[in-house]
């Protein structure tokens, strides 16, 4: 049996709000109080009203008092909205929370345009040259081709070490390293250089 809506619902009386009041333990406001928090300063000229600060310090000058600014060395107050204050972000007008900087010379790597030391890593590597960076391995290995000299097979080696990072970013560094072996019997002797795999030209006299 389906029951049938009826006429003698009871109907819900609305609230008369100018009876509501507060109920105990309602945290009072700024607005309760023209001095909130009693350091003599009055809320609508206090920069900090809801903490004492009669001193009213404010070193970056943005109005907002040192003791409640989250940036107190930063007017801009974390520009970039990464959680690091622009005083000590390494990358102030990029979010870059994790502030990685791979070569750790305080520019962090969303804003460094050469976030790695080539020559330094090229020489880990083993390899005496830095090229260039950000090329790919065919533009690199163009960029590596010399003439060797007469009567000398001219060995070249390159190498891309390359990084990515976010969603975007990526770097390279294209390195050389070369050896060149004279030909006792010029020519003839060393006409290809010891490893297969590496870019060899081998000059004829
Ligand atoms: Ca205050
Ligand atoms: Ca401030
Ligand atoms: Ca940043
Ligand atoms: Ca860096």
């Amino acid at each position: 049996m389906v029951a049938e809506p009826t006429d003698d619902e009871p109907t819900p009386t609305p609230v008369d709000e100018a009876t509501v009041t507060p109920t105990d333990g309602a945290t009072p406001t700024p607005s309760d109080n023209p001095d909130y928090d009693g350091d003599g300063i009055l809320n609508d000229k206090d920069n900090c009203p809801m903490v004492a600060n009669s001193g009213q310090e404010d070193m970056d000058e943005d109005t907002i008092g040192d003791a409640c600014d989250a940036c107190p060395y930063d007017s801009y107050n974390d520009y970039d909205n990464d959680g690091e204050c622009g005083d000590a972000d390494n990358c102030a007008d990029v979010p870059n929370s994790d502030q990685s900087d791979m070569d750790g010379d305080g520019i962090g790597d969303e804003c460094d345009a050469t976030p790695v030391d080539c020559n330094a890593q090229c020489a880990s590597g083993g390899f005496g040259e830095f090229l260039g960076d950000n090329l790919d391995e065919r533009s690199c290995q163009e960029t590596a081709q010399e003439e060797a000299p007469e009567c000398n097979t001219l060995c070249i080696y390159t190498q891309v070490y390359s990084w990515t990072w976010g969603d975007y970013n990526s770097y390279s560094c294209c390195c050389k390293y070369s050896e060149t072996f004279a030909c006792s019997d010029c020519p003839g002797e060393n006409p290809e250089c010891p490893d297969p795999e590496v870019v060899c030209t081998w000059t004829p006299s």
